[in-house]
């Protein structure tokens, strides 16, 4: 018999682990009622697996340790800055570059220059720190993603599309000369990590023309929207991923980065523009919020191991390896009857809390509630990206998203196949014992931001 099988591998083996510590359901019941039941504040050692987030948690590779021995700690002109601002250059094809601390350094910054009060911002689907940066300067979100992205259950292959019927009418209520720029976002975190597809990033670049209106890039997981571009999008398939990012690039005119996620780092971000003058404003106003321009908030190794990260994930073979991860293990929930968004993204399964939870109505958190009973279960951590993480709107009424999610993100060169299969059967047992489930009620909310720090009550 034939056997045409080939199964996802790591392109790299183990040279150092970390020991983890295994808790008793007695201390797990503990943990979480003295974190509120947020995931956000339990403490990390009583974690057994940690799908919080893939931020800040990926694992170097050797040569990116070696980088970090090579660090130039001069307070100004970093040799480390200079490598790095060659590789944005050569690799993601940007001009200038302005190193942030981590993603939402950058965010602040490029908000202050380009929103003015009663600026409206179209983008595919909010992030929560992006949205929050775009309102604290005075503009407003608006979504134009495709409506597709909001429903779990639909298998259209680019959910993370921008719907140009949306964005031609914003144009048109508010005026091109309102809309300073269009937040486009690849491998959309909060629809699941879908992709924008490249046929989709064309035509957005041929409208934004026509109005003179900039694309600003969310370019976090572009190495991964890269991958399903790739995979699924006709004319691709013999392009390399460094192609398709540089493409991809090359339809936008700047673009924030969170270094935590795609580039393997555990901190570090930038601005990346090709206009001169955003880029003279952004590189003194990031004197103001995060250190010098050659600098940025990070140390000269966090550059260096920035520079070289960046060069390892558009490899790919490791981006096959690590959406292969992914897709492993969601089909293995799938399997055990979770409902989970579909088709699967880059950086994480999503479970539909709404179905796994059906009898818990949004105002009792269905996804907090979630992802505390998943913890509970076997140590695993993973987060709300619900009505919680929605937050209010400016009048304090609540948004109420269409999507009710707990995210099992998975962080790059971290977990092994056995992990996933122990986070698939922990999501089993949980799923059958579902009915069981109470919700909860919200007994402390910050102004901002409120999922990082919340509390939370068993009803
Ligand atoms: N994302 C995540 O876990 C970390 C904090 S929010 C829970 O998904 C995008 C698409 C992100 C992102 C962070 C940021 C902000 C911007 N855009 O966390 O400031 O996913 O580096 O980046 C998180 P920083």
């Amino acid at each position: 018999m034939k056997n045409s099988k080939h199964s996802w591998a790591e392109p790299y083996k183990i040279k150092m682990v970390e020991l983890l510590k295994m808790t008793t359901p007695a201390q797990r019941k503990k943990a979480m009622k003295e974190a509120g039941y947020n995931t956000f504040l339990l403490k990390s050692e009583d974690v057994y697996i940690d799908l919080l987030t893939d931020s800040g948690t990926s694992a170097m590779s050797d040569r990116q340790w070696s980088g970090m021995m090579m660090g130039d700690e001069a307070y100004a002109g970093s040799r480390n800055f200079y490598h790095l601002e060659k590789v944005v250059q050569d690799v993601y094809g940007y001009k200038y570059l302005i190193p942030t601390h981590q993603g939402r350094g950058a965010e602040n910054i490029l908000s202050k220059i380009l929103i003015k009060k009663g600026d409206i911002i179209p983008g595919n689907m909010y992030f929560t720190t992006t949205r929050l940066h775009q309102e604290l300067a005075s503009g407003k979100f608006e979504d134009i993603i495709i409506d597709e992205a909001h429903d779990p259950e639909n298998e259209f292959p680019f959910k993370g599309n921008v719907d140009l019927v949306k964005l031609e009418k914003l144009i048109k209520k508010h005026g091109a000369e309102k809309i300073p720029y269009v937040s486009m976002a690849t491998s959309v975190n909060m629809a699941g990590g879908q992709p924008i597809s490249m046929k989709n990033l064309k035509e957005l670049r041929a409208l934004t023309k026509k109005h003179k209106i900039r694309v600003i890039h969310d370019m976090t997981r572009v190495a991964e929207n890269a991958y399903f571009i790739q995979q699924r999008e006709k004319g691709y398939q013999q392009k390399t991923i460094r192609e398709i990012v540089k493409e991809i690039n090359s339809y936008t005119d700047g673009a924030t980065m969170s270094a935590k996620k795609d580039a393997l780092v555990n901190i570090g971000g930038f601005l990346a523009v090709n206009d001169w003058d955003v880029f003279e404003e952004a590189r003194n106003m990031v004197v103001v919020y995060e250190g010098l321009h050659t600098y940025g908030g990070l140390a000269g190794r966090d550059m260096e191991a920035m520079a070289i990260g960046i060069g390892e994930s558009i490899n790919d073979d490791h981006i096959r390896a690590r959406v292969g991860q992914v897709i492993y293990l969601g089909e293995k929930m799938m399997e055990y009857g979770v409902p989970i968004v579909k088709p699967i993204g880059g950086h994480g399964i999503f479970v539909d809390a709404k179905k796994f939870l059906p009898h818990i109505r949004q105002d009792q958190f269905p996804a907090q509630t979630l992802a505390a009973e998943i913890y509970l279960d076997a140590g695993v951590r993973t987060m709300e990206r619900g009505v919680v993480s929605a937050g209010r709107k400016a009048n304090g009424e609540n948004y109420f998203p269409k999507l009710e999610l707990v995210r099992f993100t998975i962080p790059r060169r971290v977990y092994t196949q056995a992990h996933m299969d122990v986070i698939a059967e922990s999501a089993a047992r949980v799923y059958d014992r579902r009915n069981s489930i109470k919700g909860m009620k919200m007994i402390y909310e910050p102004k901002y931001l409120r999922f990082f720090q919340a509390k939370f009550e068993k009803l």
